[in-house]
């Protein structure tokens, strides 16, 4: 297994517009991109933050993971994601070490990463995403 760096911080927000204009109004970051990533039920906006990025999610189904999220516990921060090479070896690896993993496989996440999220129950509380960019 090897981390490299905190990928993104992903943020469940109920209005992507509303929280836009915070994050380019007050923190002065640029939103450079949204994308809806269907299979997930959300819509996304990312702002580059060093080499760490903040994605913010809309959910677009109040049944999806970030609608029945902002239900129970509001707007605020949803997951961790590291990125990490060779990620399939990884979640092998850490299944191994008695974590519970909500993907198996890898899957394609927002900008065409290869992603696996495993559950907060077995992670100290913190929904964690891992993903590999095959892009680079
Ligand atoms: N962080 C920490 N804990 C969380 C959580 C989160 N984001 N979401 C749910 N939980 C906790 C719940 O509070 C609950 O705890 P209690 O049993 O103590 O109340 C427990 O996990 C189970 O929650 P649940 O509501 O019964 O289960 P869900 O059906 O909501 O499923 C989860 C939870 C994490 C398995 C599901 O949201 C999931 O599969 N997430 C992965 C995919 C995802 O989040 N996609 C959105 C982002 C996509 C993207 O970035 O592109």
């Amino acid at each position: 297994m090897k981390i490299t760096h905190i990928e993104h911080i992903g943020i469940a927000v109920k209005s992507l517009e509303e929280s836009i204009a915070y994050y380019e109004g007050v923190l002065g970051l640029k939103c450079y991109a949204v994308e809806e990533v269907k299979e997930q039920r959300v819509k996304t906006a990312f702002f580059m933050v060093g080499q760490t990025k903040i994605e913010l999610l809309e959910s677009t189904d109040p049944e999806g993971p970030v609608g029945k999220f902002v239900e129970k516990k509001g707007e605020g921060v949803h997951h961790v994601a590291f990125a990490t090479t060779g990620l399939e070896e990884t979640l092998a690896e850490v299944e191994g070490k008695g974590v519970m993993l909500i993907d198996k496989k890898p899957r394609k996440g927002a900008e065409g990463l290869d992603i696996a999220f495993l559950h907060p129950k077995s992670t100290h509380g913190v929904l964690t995403e891992l993903c590999e960019n095959k892009n680079k």
